[in-house]
């Protein structure tokens, strides 16, 4: 009964330690900023974008349009064209806290989205 009790004890606690290591690994991939942006019938999803400031973002748009699309930005810095049925990929930051719009410059009347830090 006892060696049952401690074995319980201790498969909770491997699945608390598992717990937090995967807290851990949410964390990480946080931290690292990863943020994919899809590109359809001219709109970007999500439009609105939040990502921690302080940190390098990389942004990884997949334009599943037949055309091209350029993601720009004033703000971000950021200009990068993307053929159609391709994926593209910016690096930003670190950022201050704020918003900082970006467009599809082909596409100005509908692909318009907005990145906020915080
Ligand atoms: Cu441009």
């Amino acid at each position: 009964m006892r060696t049952f009790r401690l074995r319980n004890a201790l498969s909770a606690t491997a699945i608390a330690l598992s717990a937090l290591v995967t807290g851990l690994t949410a964390t990480q991939a946080l931290a690292d900023a990863d943020i994919k942006l899809v590109i359809e019938n001219h709109k970007f999803t999500p439009a609105e974008i939040r990502v921690p400031a302080g940190q390098k973002i990389r942004i990884v748009i997949d334009n599943r349009d037949a055309t091209p699309e350029e993601f720009e930005s004033a703000t971000l810095r950021a200009e990068k064209i993307i053929p159609g049925k391709s994926k593209g990929m910016v690096i930003v930051g670190p950022l201050k806290p704020g918003k900082y719009p970006f467009f599809g410059e082909f596409n100005e009347a509908t692909a318009q989205g907005v990145l906020i830090a915080e």
